[in-house]
Formats: structure tokens, C-alpha cells, sequence
């Protein structure tokens, strides 16, 4: 079967690592995963109660907005609708920011969040994620790109407004969808008038 490559992608062995902000030292004793913002109950992880959540495993391919994609990738972890079901998200929540240890953010449509194969990954290729991977847990969102899979993740919060995170800040897109090719700020669905319901 020939592989369906989103639009101006091309497929490497290997993940290129980046850590724009460096590798930060982890403290699985003291990690905690926060669920916060607009939910009835904020709530709190450690790394063991993650993995003991594990609820989701599949192979997908990976797409980093320079154009480099990892095809086949196993990856586990817990879908994030479960978390936010577990946390009662309130109704004005339209945004969720994913912060990580070292300071860098993203964010992204509630839509996507709350999408079925939107996960909290805690595994990749059947092992723990490896530290530069970004041990021990961060979001993994098929369609859109890599760079909203923030490494080192600590928290997600679901906020009413749009806050750019890191790479938003730099002129990278709202949402990221890999196949409406939305890289940048006013590309893909913003060209046309950016509609707030994606087509899956
Ligand atoms: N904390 C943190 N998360 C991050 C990044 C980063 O620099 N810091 N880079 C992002 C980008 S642009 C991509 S493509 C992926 C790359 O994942 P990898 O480093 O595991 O290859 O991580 C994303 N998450
Ligand atoms: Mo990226």
C-alpha cells in the first residue's frame, strides 16, 4: 500500500531531537502531570498512575513542520478526552495550552484535543520515552504537527482565549494541521477564513 504523505513532506529513518529550550533534568519522584484552567476538578498525576492509565496504542506517523516525518511509529499513551472527561472541562473552554518543564508551550484547538486519537504519550516503540524524547510524557497529536507535541510535559490547561505558545509566538500556526498544510499564521483553513469546526 503506498503511504499517504501529507503535503510537502518527506519521510527520515530517525526523529531529529530538538530541544529549543535544552534538555531539562526530570525528577520522576517529584513529577506531577496537571490538569488545570476552566475544569470542575483540577487533578494531578504522578508518572506511575500514567502508566497505569495506558489506554491507547497504535502506529502513526510523526510530521515536523520543516518537513521531516518518521513513518510507523508505536506509539502508547492515555487519550486526552479521557483526562478531560476525568476532569469535567467546562463548556467555555475553547484553547488548551501544553506547558513542559523547560518553559516551552504550545497551544491548540479544544477540537483537536478532544479528538479520539489524541493522546498523552508515554511510550514510543514499546519503551518509556527516552529523555531526549521527552520522558516522561508528552501530547501526541497524529494530524497535526510535531511541534504542538510538547516534550517534558507538566501541565495542560484548557483556557477560554487563544495565548500563543512558543513556536506561536514565532509566527507558526493556531492549530497545525498537517494536511491543510497550515505552517504558518494565515495559511491552510486562515486563508479561507479560519473556521473554528476542523473536517477530520
Ligand atoms: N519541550 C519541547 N518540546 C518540543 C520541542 C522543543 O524544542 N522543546 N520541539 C518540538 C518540535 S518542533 C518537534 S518537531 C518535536 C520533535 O520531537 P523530537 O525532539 O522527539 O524529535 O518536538 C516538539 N516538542
Ligand atoms: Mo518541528
Amino acid at each position: 500500500m503506498q503511504r499517504q504523505s501529507p503535503p510537502n513532506q518527506h519521510y527520515v529513518k530517525k526523529f531529529i531531537y530538538y530541544a529549543a529550550l535544552g534538555v531539562p533534568h526530570v525528577d520522576i519522584q517529584k513529577y506531577r502531570l496537571k490538569i488545570s484552567g476552566l475544569v470542575e476538578n483540577q487533578l494531578e498525576f504522578t508518572y506511575e498512575q500514567l502508566l497505569n492509565m495506558i489506554d491507547t496504542k497504535y502506529t502513526k506517523d510523526f510530521h515536523c513542520v520543516t518537513g521531516w516525518s518518521v513513518a510507523d511509529v508505536e506509539w502508547e499513551g492515555i487519550k486526552l478526552k479521557k483526562l478531560a472527561e476525568m476532569a469535567k472541562v467546562k463548556n467555555e473552554a475553547k484553547w488548551v495550552i501544553f506547558y513542559s518543564l523547560d518553559g516551552y508551550t504550545a497551544t491548540i484547538p479544544i477540537e483537536d484535543a478532544l479528538h479520539e486519537d489524541t493522546i498523552i504519550a508515554l511510550k514510543m516503540n514499546g519503551k518509556p520515552l527516552d529523555i531526549k524524547a521527552g520522558f516522561p510524557a508528552r501530547p501526541f497529536i497524529p494530524h497535526l504537527y510535531g511541534w504542538k507535541s510538547a516534550k517534558w510535559l507538566t501541565e495542560i490547561e484548557f483556557v477560554k482565549d487563544y495565548v500563543d505558545g512558543f513556536w506561536e509566538e514565532r509566527g507558526y500556526h493556531e492549530r497545525g494541521n498537517v494536511w491543510e498544510e497550515e505552517r504558518f499564521k494565515g495559511e491552510g483553513f486562515s486563508h479561507k477564513g479560519w473556521k473554528r469546526n476542523p473536517i477530520f
